[in-house]
């Protein structure tokens, strides 16, 4: 029998049940029994002038997560999580939020660079049965990105319910690369999420001081909103568009093997060059594409799974088929964003200290407060970012309207496999880290850009203040 790393793939089934057995008899289905689901691409209605239009619906739902018993959800277009949107760069896109909740919500493009007025945030919202149209052009780097409700002191929870979805960006370098671009073949999203049961197997989000101050964490994981699946592939190489769609919960990925894999892609680009890996850390909102060659495991199986956990999340059955070779790319991209910067000194500094103390979220000593406006930045402006975390708790640092850099971690260089454009950043305990960040879109102080911690309960409670960006020149 094949080695195991994640030791509770044994012991799950009748540990968890007997959780639920007292009060109802509420049961898992079989670890690994359910075939992965892949959400819908889905199909814009493409306009005379080349204009893409899609419509999301937000809708209450139920899922049947467990078995003889359904749990109430949110979700976009779907009953749980939403359709893929993916697009090329350069195209004009429309988007048509449709709010069918029973409670305001707004949608926030994850990653994306576009005006303060077309994104979606806190000062903006959605009433039920209403809509929201938004409209913008794609100019940014292949990657894959994501989209995710922002609603004032809501997205946690809305978020924990069900909302969220992948919006991926394709380009020349994309296009043209020698990677596996088939999807749900060899091009695998996975939406890796944590979740907690009531015992009347309703979802449980917050409910005390902890969960505000830690972030809310499940003891039961979903991929793409399925618990312990399965994925049949060929015995070739596998790209996985992995996203950290928890609210709170770090993963360290890796396969039940240890065998290794490349990280090909950070949040918001390429990697110059593969990087060579044998586990890879996501915080909340932080995406990472991958590829394994599985060429070797022809009628076998391997586990994905987390090692901080020690769960396995995806059973990956090989088929019996004639392996097909690995291809590794020698070159992805070239990164020149922030490379021409001669005088880092002539730069203008920011500093973002993140404030967690007893009952005390915020960022340089304030909490997030909708009618201020932290921080004025000037349209195209090259300028380094300065977060430091003086706490133990580590906290993904994002940016909305932008990607950036990292210059330095803690005065040394960013590790090999973050050195793509970012929009998410891990700040650990005691860290200082300072990226290389420029803004090209504007944000007005009716409709300004966030920086927030990515624990979804830490951004609620106050971790995160607004700015603007304005055009100095006029
Ligand atoms: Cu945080």
């Amino acid at each position: 029998m094949q080695r195991r790393s994640f030791i509770r793939i044994a012991i799950f089934t009748s540990l968890s049940t007997q959780v639920f057995a007292k009060e109802k008899k509420i049961k898992f289905y079989k670890s690994f029994s359910q075939e992965l689901n892949f959400p819908d691409v889905l199909k814009p209605t493409i306009h005379k002038n080349g204009l893409k239009e899609f419509n999301l619906n937000l809708k209450e739902s139920q899922v049947s997560f467990l078995q003889n018993v359904k749990t109430k959800t949110y979700g976009i277009n779907s009953s749980f999580l939403g359709p893929i949107i993916k697009v090329q760069r350069g195209d004009e896109i429309k988007i048509n939020v449709l709010n069918s909740l029973k409670e305001k919500s707004v949608l926030h493009w994850h990653g994306l660079h576009l005006e303060g007025n077309c994104d979606g945030g806190p000062n903006r919202s959605i009433d039920p049965n209403s809509s929201w149209t938004t409209q913008f052009k794609i100019n940014q780097r292949a990657a894959t990105y994501w989209y995710h409700p922002h609603t004032h002191e809501k997205t946690g929870e809305q978020v924990f319910k069900g909302l969220a979805g992948l919006f991926i960006i394709e380009d020349k370098d994309s296009n043209k690369a020698d990677l596996p671009k088939e999807y749900a073949v060899d091009d695998i999203p996975l939406i890796i999420q944590d979740r907690r049961f009531d015992n009347k197997a309703e979802f449980l989000y917050k409910y005390s001081m902890h969960d505000v101050m830690m972030g809310v964490k499940g003891n039961i994981f979903l991929v793409n909103g399925v618990i312990r699946p399965y994925i049949n592939v060929s015995p070739k190489t596998i790209r996985f568009r992995i996203l950290n769609g928890s609210n709170s919960r770090f993963y360290s990925f890796e396969f039940s093997d240890k065998r290794g894999f490349y990280q090909i892609a950070g949040d918001a680009s390429f990697l110059e060059k593969p990087v060579e890996m044998k586990s890879l850390l996501l915080a909340p909102g932080q995406r990472a594409e991958v590829i394994v060659d599985l060429s070797d495991l022809k009628n076998k199986s391997i586990y994905f799974g987390d090692s901080y956990s020690d769960e396995s999340l995806l059973k990956i059955n090989v088929k019996d088929e004639k392996e097909q070779k690995f291809i590794l790319p020698s070159n992805l991209t070239k990164i020149h964003e922030y490379t021409n910067i001669k005088d880092l000194s002539s730069l203008k500094r920011r500093v973002f200290t993140l404030n967690m103390s007893m009952g005390f979220l915020g960022i340089n000593g304030r909490k997030m407060d909708m009618s201020y406006i932290n921080e004025k930045v000037s349209l195209g402006e090259t300028e380094i970012w300065v977060i430091k975390n003086p706490g133990r708790m580590p906290h993904p640092f994002h940016i909305h309207g932008c990607s950036f850099r990292i210059l330095s971690r803690n005065k040394k260089q960013a590790y090999l496999n973050e050195r793509a454009l970012l929009d998410t950043v891990i700040v650990f305990g005691n860290e200082i880290v300072e990226v290389l960040v420029q803004f090209n879109y504007k944000a007005s102080k009716e409709y300004p850009f966030m920086y927030h911690c990515h624990i979804l309960e830490h951004e609620d409670a106050g971790m995160m203040g607004q700015f603007t960006v304005e055009d100095k020149t006029i």
